[in-house]
């Protein structure tokens, strides 16, 4: 079962210090870290005690915590007790925002179940497990790297581990808003969806009311708890007025204007609150329409990566900095690379006003073949749907990142594109993908014998061979069939051939879609100067952007971009000493947040796009 945290749900808060066993050997089970008890006299052999164990801070990664657990990989174990006082007709969850990336969790001593997936949010219900007073919670995390798993291997972000956002015990009527879905329907003339309750409805009714205006919505439930929605968009406007004799129009959601109402859910003795804006997004041709009209989509992309201090962003202020950021590069859209970023982030997008892009973190070549990293994969997809549905700001769903071509992986993306589209049919289907030029010199061979995946990276850079005058590009990627937008990421000037060969780089899509380039750019340090052929400086930097700025001003179906990326972020595959150091400098801000050259590049860019 999956819920939205909506705020509105009363929750004990289980966020603070934890006592953590590192267990690098994997002794955790045989020696039962998930039994909390004493030893019971002084002949008792019990090897671990969390009460004087090291505490680490929840929600957080563990690897900024502690210098030791800066590259740990492996199981930790997280305790701390809680005291509950049981309420009758209640029934009570434990929620957990996110945790990276396999979790067993036990409460008193019994298992309540695992979770794969280091980015969506998961529950157990633990009505009958609960005991009055003290509560002791044990949950272990691993978050070693797993060849079947979602992300594979490798990926160019830092693997943080632990209990990375917050931990709660939610309470709700033994009959509950389970979940909802409100949107505005294409044409834009009625608000559809649904309310699902769980548990035994008595009632048989809901309630969506809006506060703003006095409208309120009833209808009924079927046997299994669910309403299905459907009225007049104008009749939230109109409030308690007659619609027939009311001219009013539903506000609708934009960067410009981003109008959140307030939506009250009832029914059954529970009642929820939110906060909701209605907008549509749609493709036409190689356009995409917001509301109806074209939009530019004025981008960057970025990882959910703390500003000032590095480690996973955790905090709502971590959040609002990006974004304001954004905002101040003239954005209005963020891409949130490469897998589901915090809930409170996207809530924030949808109060500021910027159209998100986001992602479930099928990243390079993971196992296109196995059926558990299939499942793997949709579960991470339903379970970031479920939980951010409703959030007028999220404009597409990204199915992966930079997948190398072939017929299994091909199928594996359709499959979770068509499951998305089930789920959400309100929202655009993209990927980020690399092009397809078959010219280079070499052949497009994906994975050696042994078995060890190459990195599509320098697959793409070996595949677009030496650049001359007047190249062309094309794009011919099979999966894009399935997609309503192509994500084309390119890194002309960095990883293939010089900054200016994007003057006479020209693009050939095969499939009449709008385009996103969702990703260019050049590493630079701050402050390191130089000329513009020299790497790593802030000029080779600012030189790319350019190049690439003019390159993009020509490209066919260019609806919206997103650079290579917002700020500096960690990666374990950037050593470079004095300039890396463990950090992919490819930011338009530092990891301490100072801006580059070239993020003034990019701001006049948008400053001018904006003002067509
Ligand atoms: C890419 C990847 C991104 C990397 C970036 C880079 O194509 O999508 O995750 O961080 O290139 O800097 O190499």
């Amino acid at each position: 079962m999956h819920f939205p945290l909506s705020p509105s749900l009363p929750t004990i808060s289980l966020d603070g210090a934890w006592n953590s066993i590192v267990d690098p050997y994997e002794s955790g089970i045989s020696s039962r870290y998930y039994k909390t008890e004493k030893p019971q006299s002084k002949s008792d052999l019990v090897e671990f005690d969390y009460d004087h164990s090291p505490k680490l801070k929840v929600p957080g990664d563990w690897n900024t915590q502690r210098d030791s657990l800066l590259f740990y990989e492996g199981p930790v174990w997280y305790q701390r007790n809680f005291s509950y006082q049981r309420k009758l007709h209640r029934r009570v969850f434990l929620y957990f925002g996110a945790t990276n990336y396999f979790s067993r969790v036990w409460l008193n001593g019994t298992k309540l179940g695992e979770h794969v997936g280091g980015f969506t949010p998961f529950d157990f219900e633990v009505t009958d497990q609960l005991v009055e007073g003290e509560n002791s919670v044990v949950v272990e995390v691993d978050n070693t790297r797993r060849l079947d798993g979602v992300p594979s291997l490798k990926t160019d972000w830092w693997n943080y581990g632990g209990l990375t956002r917050g931990v709660k015990v939610v309470e709700v009527p033994e009959t509950f808003v389970e979940n909802y879905f409100l949107h505005l329907s294409s044409d834009r003339k009625s608000v559809d969806g649904w309310v699902q309750f769980n548990g035994k409805p008595v009632k048989n009714e809901v309630a969506i009311e809006f506060p703003e205006t006095g409208f309120v919505y009833r209808t009924l439930l079927t046997p299994e708890g669910r309403a299905n929605i459907g009225f007049e968009a104008s009749a939230i406007a109109c409030g308690k007025k007659l619609i027939s004799e009311c001219k009013a129009a539903l506000e609708l959601w934009s960067p410009e204007n981003p109008k959140l109402f307030k939506v009250v859910i009832s029914g059954e003795g529970d009642s929820v609150t939110d906060e909701i804006g209605f907008r549509t997004i749609e493709t036409r041709g190689t356009e995409i329409l917001l509301n109806g009209k074209p939009v530019f989509l004025r981008g960057i992309s970025m990882h959910e990566e703390a500003p000032f201090r590095s480690g996973r962003a955790i905090f709502e202020e971590n959040d609002r900095t990006l974004l304001t950021w954004a905002k101040e590069l003239g954005c209005n859209f963020v891409r949130m690379a490469h897998y589901p970023h915090n809930e409170d982030m996207v809530r924030l997008a949808d109060r500021m006003g910027l159209l998100l892009w986001e992602e479930i973190p099928v990243y390079w070549d993971i196992q296109w073949q196995n059926a558990t990293t299939l499942e793997n994969a949709k579960a991470q997809l339903r379970d970031v749907i479920l939980r951010d549905q409703n959030r007028a700001a999220i404009a597409f769903w990204s199915m992966s990142n930079e997948t190398p071509i072939s017929a299994e992986r091909t199928r594996f993306l359709k499959s979770l594109s068509t499951y998305a589209r089930d789920l959400d049919a309100t929202r655009l289907i993209t990927s980020a993908l690399n092009h397809t030029d078959k010219t280079g010199p070499f052949s497009r061979t994906l994975s050696d014998p042994a078995g060890e995946y190459l990195d599509t990276r320098l697959i793409t850079s070996a595949l677009i061979g030496p650049r001359g005058s007047g190249t062309t590009v094309v794009q011919d990627d099979p999966l894009t069939e399935a997609l309503d937008v192509i994500g084309q990421n390119e890194y002309i000037g960095w990883y293939e051939g010089k900054p200016e060969d994007a003057d006479n780089t020209r693009w050939t899509f095969a499939f009449n879609k709008p385009v996103i380039v969702s990703e260019f750019g050049a590493d630079a340090q701050y402050n390191l100067h130089g000329d513009a052929q020299t790497r790593f400086t802030e000029e080779y930097q600012v030189n790319v952007f350019e190049h690439q700025l003019n390159m993009l001003a020509h490209m066919p179906q260019l609806a919206g971009m997103s650079p290579w990326l917002l700020m500096d972020f960690r990666s374990p595959r950037r050593p470079l000493p004095g300039i890396q150091d463990y950090f992919n400098r490819k930011g338009l801000i530092s990891d301490r947040g100072q801006r580059k050259r070239a993020f003034y590049i990019l701001q006049k860019f948008y400053r001018e796009k904006a003002a067509q």
